[in-house]
């Protein structure tokens, strides 16, 4: 909130003439910040009761001066613009430990996880979107999507609900805690009140059993993106592979590129890309290929998002998103449009999409969003191939490297939390988050900055999403059956 003058600021100005004494310009001040801040709580609260809440927590800081410190500014920052963490996993553990009884743990202790209430606020929490994943059929002992093309019978469907269930369920339990926010402006409404928000993210096309009246019913229980693909192919784009623990013997097979079953999206994936823009779910392409990635931004009529990737031109890694792809993203930017030279970047101008025009391409959705995946894996390794390494700062440099290229006010953080077993020194759990935000903040970042990277910026891309939807919702709902299914089709005599 560099933005707004603080009371001190207001305060301190030393003027000569009479009316504008520091006491008169400070009482001035105050009352055109109550005045304007009335105005915007007015609009977006329900009640004038909240309105007044609202504004005597703006007037709060707007009166709190900011700390030089840079753990203390993190902190006062992060109690204004608390962290939206795009890829939470506490769904996952709930499964792997107490098969989705939630009266099994409490989330008002420290947990087995990474993620409890304690920790959530002391890390300046808002909120998470709830990863309602479950594994690829492949990872489960069924037969390749690909070779089944799409059409086997899996438990998907069921799994994936039973994950919406358990989300649902862990909102309910600790209703004084957690809030289901269906859109931007709840989120930030309950962020306000102290409370953490939540949406649900579906990780993978293969959870919709090749439907797209699951992605509409997905929607309807409250899942606002959907990741195009995990790690295998999906009816709806290809993936990017790689396989998180494969087996000792087929460690090869588990880390060689996927052949692409579509060259980016197929036309049922455009479909539901459409359908997505319609309904105001967000489209991730966390998990695709880099082409899938791509034919998403010429697609999507709305922004799309990566829940949780890094840089490939800080850590060469297929999870990465390659720098032709943040370039493209840069030139969102029309001052930064043209200046590119791939070569000079972290893939020399030898990484995906270098020439093949890519950064000259348009955003058809008109912004993007990236979260930072705090997972080792996809942040360094010891250059003698000792192994991972990972920590605040080289996390940090990520941040800075898609800042520099994309843009600052496209970054976010997408941690993986409860999702990944290894973790970053000082980003260990939720609670850790001001390490980065201090570490950003030391490296020149601003304040308006850093809170567009902790939920700002998301928040913004959310109401464009939604702001698209309100655009289409007199489309009618798209029909489209996947090509091969036989059980979906309309006959000419009644049923027997
Ligand atoms: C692009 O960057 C490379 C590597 O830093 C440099 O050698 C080259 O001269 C640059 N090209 C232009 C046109 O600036
Ligand atoms: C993070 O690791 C890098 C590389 O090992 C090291 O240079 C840096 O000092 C570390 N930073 C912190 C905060 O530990
Ligand atoms: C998909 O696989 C099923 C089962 O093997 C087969 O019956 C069907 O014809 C296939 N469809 C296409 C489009 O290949
Ligand atoms: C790698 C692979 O097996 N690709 C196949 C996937 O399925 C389609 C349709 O059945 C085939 O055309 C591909 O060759
Ligand atoms: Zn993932």
């Amino acid at each position: 909130m560099k933005e707004l003058p603080t009371y001190s600021e207001v305060g301190t100005t030393r003027r000569n003439s009479s009316w504008c004494s520091p006491r008169r310009l400070a009482a001035i001040g105050l009352g055109a910040v109550i005045g304007l801040q009335t105005l915007a709580a007015v609009k977006d609260s329900d009640t004038v009761a909240e309105a007044v809440y609202d504004t005597a927590v703006d007037v709060k800081w707007a009166l709190t001066p900011l700390s030089s410190c840079p753990r203390k500014r993190a902190l006062q920052l992060m109690s204004r613009q608390p962290v939206i963490d795009g890829h939470v996993d506490l769904e996952i553990l709930s499964r792997w430990y107490y098969a989705n009884d939630v009266e099994a743990f409490d989330l008002r202790k420290e947990t087995r996880g990474q993620v409890d209430f304690p920790r959530m606020r002391e890390g300046r929490m808002g909120g998470f979107f709830h990863s309602v994943f479950v594994p690829c059929p492949e990872d489960d002992g069924f037969d390749s999507q690909n070779q089944s093309n799409f059409t086997t019978p899996t438990w998907r469907v069921r799994d994936t609900l039973e994950q919406i269930d358990t989300a649902r369920l862990l909102i309910d339990k600790y209703s004084d805690e957690f809030s289901l926010t269906l859109t931007a402006k709840e989120w930030r409404k309950a962020m306000k009140r102290g409370k953490f928000g939540g949406m649900l993210g579906v990780e993978g096309g293969h959870q919709i059993g090749s439907s797209l009246s699951s992605i509409r019913t997905y929607f309807d229980l409250g899942v606002r993106y959907m990741t195009l693909t995990h790690t295998c192919h999906s009816p709806l784009a290809d993936s990017c592979g790689y396989v998180e623990h494969p087996s000792p013997d087929d460690l090869d097979a588990a880390n060689a590129p996927l052949k692409p079953r579509w060259n980016g999206l197929s036309h049922f994936g455009r479909t539901a890309i459409r359908e997505m823009n319609r309904l105001g779910m967000m489209v991730d392409v966390s998990h695709t290929s880099p082409k899938t990635a791509s034919d998403a931004l010429s697609h999507s009529l709305a922004p799309v998002i990566f829940s949780h990737s890094n840089a490939r031109g800080v850590h060469s890694h297929s999870r990465n998103i390659p720098d032709a792809i943040l370039r493209r993203i840069g030139s969102l930017n029309p001052s930064r449009r043209g200046k590119f030279n791939l070569s000079s970047d972290g893939e020399e101008g030898r990484g995906w999409g270098a020439d093949s025009g890519e950064v000259d391409k348009p955003v058809l959705g008109g912004d993007v969003l990236i979260m930072l995946n705090f997972s080792p894996t996809f942040v360094s390794e010891w250059s003698d191939g000792s192994g991972l390494r990972s920590n605040v700062s080289l996390v940090a440099d990520h941040a800075d490297y898609i800042g520099r290229l994309a843009g600052r006010e496209h970054v976010g953080i997408g941690s993986d939390f409860d999702g990944i077993d290894a973790v970053p020194e000082g980003l260990e759990d939720v609670s850790k988050y001001p390490n980065l935000v201090t570490e950003l903040l030391r490296r020149g970042w601003s304040d308006k900055e850093v809170m567009g990277l902790t939920s700002g910026n998301l928040l913004r891309i959310l109401e464009k999403v939604e702001r698209t939807a309100r655009k289409l919702r007199h489309e009618k709902p798209a029909y489209e059956i996947f090509e091969g299914r036989t059980d979906l089709v309309k006959h000419d005599s009644p049923p027997s």
